[in-house]
């Protein structure tokens, strides 16, 4: 079923001396730079085989360490999913379930509480998304709630500041700053980088706007999907034709009025941009008028709609995760520049997947490879190069940062590390099932509860709540999980079922 590594390792992770002409190797504790974005794909990273955009900053991390291929999540969606990786547990043992019930205890036992008291130098700058106060850093800068991309409102340290600018370019100035002028550097360190970006609206930095409008953009196969038997998918609320709206969306706020939508979203497009400061606004009027007035031009229509929106979605996406890889790429200048690559663990990941229009759908929620699935590279100086095609999943970073740092590994996090696989390992006993369970409903994108199995080759589903429906796919000959082969008489059913109440009772999951 899945393996419980032997924690016995307790000697940290050690590098060669970083002084230039010493003679001696010196024993000194990893630091982990933890770079996290919010809702990225990996059908947007090059290192993924992105068809539509190159991101080069991001896949030098990948090309200099490794490039995990069977990457998961537990819970896919940003509060759940956040408090799954700072615990190493799943949603049900941490208590964070869903985004819109939930605050995070941060009383418990986190991985930042244990390097901390290790001697590590915590800090959390960025989103943060768990609603209580962070705990156990000696530094945090969180953007207020979702953040916004424009003039965005932090709290530092507990005091609330505006920031003039784009998002990812202030969280990067700050992460920066604090490495080079905030910290004791007598210790090891823990950053956790985490971007708002590209989450909705998709709104990019000034310079980036438009870079995307020469580039054709593919539509996914099943981008006209029909849902045929699977009930939850055909009931949710994340259609880009029926769900996404033109004006708080696709930003068509025109002057004139003249243009509406049916979401009820409306009213939000047309203020989203009061926080733009006036020589922004003309920016973006600049580029988005010409957008507008091409709309109202052909006024498309039906499957023209569709398409013309998934475009537009698409265009926008791209340009913020321009932004994200460029700043990604100042962040690992200055390791460079200031030596500290040498001794640093770099993780680039996601905070869930993200549709790009497969299945007709933006969002993420399912347990669908798009959002079940999540990017994350790995650079560990002196580690292995090259693809893990483990399973993997984000309750084992939590282990991975632990055993990096030497430090004990409690045994009610549910996480494997990933330091073997990191140090070129191979583990006889690694997992063969990953175990899922998504609470939020009823919410907004009306994704029923399910919880589920993975294996190699199988996904079996069961959606509750209210509904009482099943769903197997055979990933090997149907990757895009277009047909529900469930039924019951099939052997494989059955011995997933049971595999599956393994794993509910080895979690200890009795929701
Ligand atoms: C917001 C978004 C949703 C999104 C959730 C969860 N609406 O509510 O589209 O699914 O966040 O996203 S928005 O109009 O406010 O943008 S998460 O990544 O934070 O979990
Ligand atoms: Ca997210």
């Amino acid at each position: 079923m899945l393996n419980k590594l032997p924690i016995k390792i307790l000697i940290p992770f050690a590098t060669a001396c970083i002084l230039t002409n010493c003679t001696k190797k010196e024993t000194r504790p990893m630091n982990i730079l933890f770079i996290m974005t919010d809702d990225h794909s990996y059908q947007t990273i090059s290192a993924y085989g992105s068809r539509y955009n190159k991101t080069p900053n991001i896949d030098r991390i990948g090309n200099e360490g490794v490039r995990f291929t069977n990457s998961f999540v537990a819970n896919s969606i940003s509060g759940p999913s956040r408090a799954c990786i700072i615990t190493g547990k799943h949603s049900h043992k941490n208590g964070y379930m869903d985004n819109i019930n939930c605050t995070f205890d941060g009383s418990q036992q986190t991985f930042p509480k244990l390097l901390q008291q290790a001697g590590y130098q915590t800090a959390m700058i960025g989103k943060w998304h768990l609603i209580s106060e962070p705990t156990g850093f000696d530094y945090w800068n969180i953007l207020t709630g979702q953040g916004d991309y424009y003039n965005p409102r932090f709290i530092d340290n507990g005091v609330e500041k505006q920031i003039e600018g784009y998002a990812t370019n202030i969280t990067t100035d700050i992460a920066i700053d604090w490495l080079e002028n905030k910290r004791d550097t007598e210790k090891p360190f823990c950053l956790m980088l985490h971007h708002k970006a590209p989450h909705r609206t998709w709104m990019p930095d000034l310079q980036d706007l438009g870079m995307y409008d020469t580039v054709q953009i593919p539509l996914p196969e099943n981008f006209f999907d029909k849902y045929e038997g699977r009930l939850a998918a055909s009931e949710q609320e994340m259609s880009i034709f029926k769900d996404m709206d033109i004006v708080y969306d696709l930003k068509l706020a025109d002057k004139e009025n003249e243009i509406h939508t049916t979401t009820g979203l409306e009213g939000y497009g047309r203020s989203m941009y009061g926080n733009l400061l006036p020589e922004q606004k003309k920016a973006w009027d600049a580029y988005y008028d010409k957008i507008i007035a091409d709309y109202k031009a052909e006024m498309p229509e039906g499957e023209e709609l569709a398409k013309w929106k998934f475009e537009r979605y698409m265009r926008d996406y791209l340009c913020v995760i321009h932004s994200v890889d460029r700043n990604v790429g100042r962040v690992l200048d200055y390791l460079d520049k200031s030596g500290l690559a040498e001794n640093t663990l770099v993780v680039y990941v996601s905070d869930q997947g993200f549709y790009m229009g497969e299945h007709g759908w933006f969002d993420k929620r399912f347990m669908y490879e798009e959002s079940f699935r999540t990017p994350l590279l790995m650079r560990l100086p002196g580690g292995r190069h090259g693809d893990v095609s483990q399973m993997v999943q984000n309750i084992d970073y939590a282990p991975t940062f632990l055993e990096l740092a030497g430090v004990d590994i409690p045994d009610d996090i549910q996480g494997v590390s990933l330091l073997p696989l990191l140090k070129g390992e191979n583990p006889a006993d690694w997992r063969t099932s990953l175990y899922y369970h998504y609470y939020e409903y009823p919410a907004e994108h009306a994704v029923k509860r399910h919880y589920g199995i993975r294996t190699e080759r199988y996904k079996l589903i069961h959606f509750y709540n209210d509904i009482d429906e099943w769903e197997l796919y055979d990933l090997q000959n149907d990757p895009a999980e277009m047909n529900n082969i469930y039924d019951e008489n099939l052997p494989i059913v059955d011995s997933l079922k049971n595999e599956l109440r393994k794993l509910r009772e080895f979690y200890d999951d009795k929701n």
